[in-house]
C-alpha cells in the first residue's frame, strides 16, 4: 500500500540566520501555527525549505526541530536531494534515525544529465541507506517523459510516488495508474491544487500553503466532499494571492510575509532577496489588496 500521504502539507520554510544557522524557535513557532490549522504533515528541505543551499548540519537541525514540535501528530517527508549526492545519502540515513516517515529527493540532474539507469540507482541507494519510503520530487529535472520516467523509477524497492511539480496534467493522471493505481501522487504546483486533484493526486505540498493552511484545507475539503465549484472559487481566491507571491519571487515572499506576521523568518539564502522597510511595505499593501489579511 503506497499512498501514505494525503491532504494538504506545506512545504516549510527553513529560518536560519545570516550565518546559514537555524532559528530553531521561529520554525517551532511556524510549524505550531500550521498544527493549529490542522494541516495533515509537513515537507521539509525542500525547494522551499532552501534544502540545496544550507549546510548538512543545518537540513538535520531543521528535520530535528520539525521532528520535535509535530511530535508524532503528523507524518514528516524529509527532501534529501543535495548537489553533493554522498550528504543526500547521509541526510537519508539520518532521517530514518531520527523517525521521519518519508524521505524525498529530487531527481539529481542538477548539472550532469545522468541515465536512467543511473538516477534508478540514486534512488534505490536513498531506500538501502534508509529503509524509508521515497517520494520522487518530480520536476523538469526528471526529463521530458515524466511519465516513462516515473513508470521505470516505480520498479525500484522502496519508491511509493511522487511529488509532481510539472504543468502537464496529462501526464499526471497517467501516472495516477501506474502499478495498478497503488501509487501516491501529491501534486506540487499550488495555483492548480484542484487541477491535481480532478486528475488523481492525493494531495498537495506547497510553499503559499505556509501562509494560507487555511484555504487549502477548505478547498481540499470542499474537492473531497464533491464541492467543486466551492473548491474552484477558494482556488481562484487563492491565486489572486499567489500571484502576488510569485511576482516578488515566491519563497522571499513567504518569508517576508512570515516576518510581518512576528515569525522572525529572516530571508532566503544569499544572493537571493531582501526587502527593505519601503519594499516590504509596498508589497504587503498588494498582498492586502489579493485578498490576503495581515
Ligand atoms: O512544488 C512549490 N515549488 C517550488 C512546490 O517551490 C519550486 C510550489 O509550492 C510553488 O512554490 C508554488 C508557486 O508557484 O506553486
Amino acid at each position: 500500500m503506497n499512498k501514505l500521504f494525503r491532504g494538504i502539507m506545506p512545504a516549510l520554510v527553513t529560518p536560519f540566520d545570516s550565518e546559514g544557522r537555524l532559528k530553531a524557535r521561529s520554525a517551532e513557532a511556524i510549524i505550531k501555527y500550521e498544527l493549529a490549522a490542522g494541516v495533515d504533515g509537513f515537507y521539509v528541505n525542500g525547494a522551499t525549505g532552501e534544502g540545496l543551499f544550507l549546510s548538512e548540519k543545518t537540513r538535520m537541525d531543521m528535520i530535528e526541530t520539525a521532528l520535535a514540535a509535530c511530535a508524532g501528530r503528523v507524518k514528516l517527508i524529509n527532501h534529501v536531494g543535495a548537489v553533493d549526492t554522498l550528504q543526500a545519502l547521509r541526510l537519508a540515513k539520518h532521517s530514518a534515525e531520527v523517525g521521519c516517515d518519508a524521505i524525498s529527493s529530487l531527481v539529481p540532474n542538477y548539472i550532469a544529465a545522468y541515465t536512467t539507469e543511473q538516477i534508478l540507482d540514486y534512488y534505490r541507494r536513498l531506500h538501502g541507506e534508509s529503509g524509508l519510503p521515497v517520494l520522487v520530487y518530480c520536476t523538469h529535472l526528471a526529463g521530458s517523459a515524466p511519465y516513462e520516467f516515473m513508470k521505470r523509477v516505480m520498479e525500484v524497492e522502496g519508491v511509493i510516488g511522487c511529488k509532481y511539480t510539472l504543468p502537464d496534467y496529462y501526464s499526471m493522471h497517467r501516472i495516477t495508474e501506474l502499478n495498478g493505481g497503488d501509487i501516491n501522487v501529491i501534486n506540487g504546483p499550488d495555483e492548480m491544487l484542484i487541477c491535481g486533484l480532478v486528475m488523481g493526486a492525493d494531495g498537495g505540498i506547497g510553499s503559499t500553503y505556509n501562509l494560507m493552511p487555511d484555504r487549502f484545507l477548505r478547498l481540499f475539503r470542499a474537492y473531497s466532499e464533491g464541492r467543486l465549484e466551492e473548491a474552484r472559487q477558494i482556488q481562484f481566491g487563492i491565486n489572486k494571492v499567489v500571484s502576488v507571491l510569485l511576482s516578488h519571487g515566491v519563497i522571499a515572499a513567504v518569508k517576508e510575509t512570515l516576518n510581518r506576521m512576528g515569525f522572525d523568518a529572516g530571508s532566503v539564502a544569499y544572493p537571493g532577496r531582501t526587502f527593505s522597510k519601503a519594499d516590504s511595505d509596498a508589497f504587503i499593501a498588494e498582498l492586502r489588496q489579493s485578498g490576503y489579511e495581515i
